[in-house]
């Protein structure tokens, strides 16, 4: 089934220049790119994006990664894209995400106190829906 996702390439892909890299993965898996937008995430964006990771210890750390600079928002579409592009980025701790994967192959962590983990992809059809409502406040769906 035609489904959409919200990718998010956080601070630290931006940073090291590696927008290009992801959205090559999500075209050459076959995955189109329908919206692409650079930004920098407002408080109430990131407390939306994130309210159900509200109260762990990883949190605040985590929001203000979110903040520390721009972030690439796409919206990316296909069949089956949600789950397939989870399996793209890996395992949400790149020093355990499988290598080929996006986190294996180009996240770092190594003292910091939140994963860095290069993007950021919706877990299901409600998430994808709710979060491309927050990166894209004008999507008529
Ligand atoms: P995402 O939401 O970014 O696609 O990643 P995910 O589902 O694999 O991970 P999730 O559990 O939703 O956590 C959201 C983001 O929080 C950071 N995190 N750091 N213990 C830690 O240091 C820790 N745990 C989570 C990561 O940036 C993760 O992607
Ligand atoms: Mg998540």
């Amino acid at each position: 089934m035609t489904e959409r996702t919200l990718v998010l390439v956080k601070p630290d892909g931006v940073k090291r220049g590696l927008i290009g890299q992801v959205l090559a993965r999500i075209e050459a898996k076959g995955y189109e790119i329908e919206k692409l937008q650079l930004v920098r995430a407002t408080k109430e964006q990131l407390a939306e994006h994130y309210a159900e990771h509200a109260g762990k210890p990883f949190y605040q750390p985590l929001v203000d990664f979110m903040a520390s600079g721009p972030i690439a928002a796409v919206v990316a579409t296909g069949d089956g894209v949600i789950t397939g592009f989870r399996s793209l980025a890996g395992a949400t701790d790149p020093t355990t995400a499988a290598p080929g994967t996006i986190r294996g192959d180009l996240g770092r962590d190594w003292g910091t106190a939140v994963q860095q983990n290069i993007v950021h992809g919706s877990d299901s059809t409600e998430s994808a829906k709710r979060e491309i409502a927050i990166w894209f406040p004008a999507d008529e769906g």
